[in-house]
């Protein structure tokens, strides 16, 4: 018997570039049925983003579609619109992320989706939510944590404001659209009824800056933000939640720390955290007992003006020591605190290859390449990671699937309905 999460779960997947694909792909990786659906001849664009392998799909494609059959489908003929008709019908979840308005522009609206499958949940990632006044937007990644507030508070106060590596537009967008879906899945158990899912990518982004709507709102009560360097440096605070470098952002102050080999090595570097209930632990490790119970240290009030004071004091110590060398002898003393991974050291890590959390697969054209695992672990449940698909692999197999016999098939190949891939 099978123990995957999601097993029997039909997922329809219409998606593109990355908020969909991420959403999809997870649902692929807990076990889920997922059929991407592609425009014959071009496919996903980003099967062709920064190719790296001449004739491969890019490891952008194939990073973000694993897990995944193709289905060439060109929804703009009418035998393409009889195929979605037919997988509407069959399916328990059809994700999508075009343009707003793009599925109405089809014939696919949620009202004529409905109608065809009442049980269906019709998942949607947009820029912005529906009723809002750039509804109609196009929205890309950096776009969208400019608009969910990351950006603004994101970097130094002297600089710029600086958009974040991590996708906090797209891939966050899609696991949060992958809750929205579960939760639809449930209600669905319980009642039968389907429903349409919908998440803003500055939604998505927003609600990872909950902690900065909380600083503005202090900010506007008492004037300041005492966790921030601004005090401290004497530099004005202004109006809105600054962008406050390295510091922590959750009540415990912290800072980056350099390591031994930070003149040459940009990544030498160790994140600390000044946690005010282990300041007692700190003194002990960097040698300073006496500021234990020094009432100019030991409260963070106290502590307010001099923080930088402090990290000086303990960056004596870390820039002695190999980054994984301080963490460890900071978890020695129970501090959290870690090390500034390189992308170098994440992808040939064993402890991420040994959680499965990084994962190599073999493709048929470009070779073996690495992708990330799941990064939610199930104590029954088996994650699989599979390799993504070539564009239009599972075509044939689809169709005759959905009752086409092999001439209509023929007949689609050749009107640019569909198209087909042998790996
Ligand atoms: N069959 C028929 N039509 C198809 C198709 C298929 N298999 N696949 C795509 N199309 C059509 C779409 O329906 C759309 O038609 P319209 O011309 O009627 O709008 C057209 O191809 C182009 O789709 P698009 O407008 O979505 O694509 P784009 O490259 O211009 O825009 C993006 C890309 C991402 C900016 C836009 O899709 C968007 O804003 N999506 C919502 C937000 C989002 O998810 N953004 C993040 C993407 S991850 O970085």
């Amino acid at each position: 018997m099978s123990t995957k999460a999601l097993e029997g779960i039909k997922v329809l997947d219409f998606t593109h570039v990355q908020a969909g694909p991420a959403c999809t792909q997870l649902l692929g990786q807990m076990g889920a049925e997922v059929l991407k659906c592609e425009m014959p001849g071009s496919g996903d664009s980003t099967r062709n983003w920064l190719q790296d392998v001449e004739g491969a799909d890019s490891l952008y494609f194939t990073m973000f579609n694993g897990n995944k059959r193709s289905l060439c489908l060109n929804a703009r003929t009418a035998e393409g619109k009889d195929i979605l008709t037919r997988l509407i019908k069959q399916s328990d979840v059809m994700v999508e992320n075009f343009a707003p308005g793009a599925l109405d522009r089809m014939g696919f609206s949620w009202e004529n989706i409905q109608k065809l499958n009442p049980g269906i949940i019709l998942a949607s990632v947009k820029g912005y939510a529906e009723g809002h006044a750039n509804e109609s937007y196009k929205v890309y990644e950096n776009v969208a944590q400019c608009t969910g507030g990351a950006t603004s508070t994101t970097g130094f106060w002297d600089g710029p404001p600086t958009v974040s590596g991590a996708a906090l537009g797209d891939s966050n967008s899609g696991m949060h659209l992958c809750i929205g879906i579960l939760a639809a899945l449930e209600y669905r158990h319980r009642t039968g009824r389907g429903q349409k899912v919908a998440v803003a990518m500055q939604d998505a982004v927003l609600n990872l800056c909950r902690v900065k709507l909380r600083d503005q709102q202090r900010l506007e009560r008492t004037g300041r933000l005492d966790e921030y360097p601004q005090g401290e440096l004497k530099l004005p605070i202004g109006d809105s939640t600054p962008r406050g470098g390295n510091a922590g952002g959750g009540g415990q102050p912290g800072w980056i720390l350099k390591c031994k080999g930070w003149e040459t090595d940009g990544n030498a570097y160790v994140y600390f955290t000044v946690q005010a209930s282990a300041w007692g632990k700190i003194c002990d490790m960097i040698k300073k007992p006496e500021w234990k119970d020094d009432p100019n240290y030991n409260t963070f009030e106290a502590r307010r003006d001099k923080f930088f004071q402090v990290i000086k004091t303990i960056e004596a110590f870390s820039v002695t020591m190999d980054k994984h060398e301080f963490t460890k002898w900071a978890a020695e003393y129970d501090i959290p605190c870690g090390p500034v991974n390189s992308f170098k050291e994440l992808a040939y890590d064993p402890s991420l290859r040994k959680v499965k959390t990084i994962v190599e697969v073999d493709h048929p054209v470009r070779g073996k390449y690495l992708t990330i695992g799941s990064p939610i672990k199930f104590s029954e449940s088996d994650v699989e990671v599979t390799r993504a698909p070539l564009l239009g692999e599972h075509s044939e197999e689809v169709l005759k699937s959905l009752g086409y016999s092999a001439d209509e098939i023929k007949n689609m190949i050749a009107n640019g309905t569909t198209a087909t891939a042998k790996a």
